[in-house]
């Protein structure tokens, strides 16, 4: 009989530690299934963040390094300039890049550095137990803000896209989500183009995957994958936010 469906050669066969209902096996699944579809996988070097996908290693089939909490773009860099020959994925999550390692993911960026950025938008501190992140929605609550994000203490929901979309090293920018089939194959594409542009030396790209955490939102994972439809759709908007390639062809 034909084989329809398997696990990427990319993928080991451990069961990952996630939550049932988190978007990271998700997430992981789709870079491992591109890695395959590329045939990269003995030239490929993960970068794992400092969150809940810190074992990504024990879950892709092929090399990942650690990096302290926030440096995974400056260990991206090291590793990409010194082995060009090697295809690098910095996976991140909202803590990660946008609290303590905003500079770091910022100047790689606009350095243009080649390599790809998988940013894990959870809108929550997921590890450690839930506290604000820099994507926390206003009114959202954790267990630092019990009452709700107060922007005027917290300031606002950081939307990554748009803040990198104005520097010239980055060759593309999309937000995704891993809410529905139809976004998860929406995600793979986003996540192709990426691929592409990184392994054509044509600069940072980032793909922001809009994430649900049932355990630290206190939700069942139906309601959680609900709740990020409703709640972090309408602020963080769907879409490409850069494509080099379109402003080559004379796009926007
Ligand atoms: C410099 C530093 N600050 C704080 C921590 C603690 N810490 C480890 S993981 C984490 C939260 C990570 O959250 P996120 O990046 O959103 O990833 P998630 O777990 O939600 O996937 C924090 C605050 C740390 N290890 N190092
Ligand atoms: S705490 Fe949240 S981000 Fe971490 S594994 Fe569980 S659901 Fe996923």
């Amino acid at each position: 009989m034909e084989q329809v469906f398997a696990k990427p050669e990319a993928m080991k066969e451990d069961k990952t530690l996630y939550c049932p209902g988190c978007g990271h096996g998700t997430t992981h699944r789709l870079v491992a299934e591109l890695v395959d579809e590329f045939g990269i996988r003995d030239r490929t070097i993960g970068i794992a963040p400092v969150g809940c996908s810190v074992f990504a290693d024990l879950y892709w089939n092929f090399d990942v390094v650690s990096a302290a909490h926030g440096r995974a773009p400056a260990v991206a860099t090291g590793m990409s300039r010194t082995n060009p020959d090697c295809f690098v994925i910095s996976y991140q999550g909202d803590g990660d890049l946008a609290a303590i390692g905003t500079a770091e993911m910022v100047h790689a960026a606009n350095r243009g550095e080649n390599f790809v950025t998988i940013f894990v938008n959870n809108a929550i501190y997921g590890m450690t137990g839930g506290q604000m992140a820099p994507t926390t929605l206003i009114g959202q609550p954790s267990t630092t803000c019990q009452l709700g994000r107060d922007p005027s203490i917290a300031g606002y929901p950081i939307r990554v896209c748009e803040l990198l979309q104005t520097l010239g090293g980055v060759a593309y920018l999309a937000r995704t989500a891993v809410d529905s089939p139809k976004h998860v194959i929406q995600t793979k594409k986003h996540m192709k183009k990426a691929f592409q542009l990184a392994l054509d030396k044509r600069g940072y790209t980032l793909v922001e995957v809009l994430s649900p955490c049932p355990t630290n939102w206190g939700m069942q994972p139906m309601d959680a994958m609900k709740w990020l439809r409703e709640n972090m759709l309408p602020y963080y908007q769907l879409g490409v936010f850069r494509d080099v390639t379109e402003e080559c062809e004379g796009g926007n």
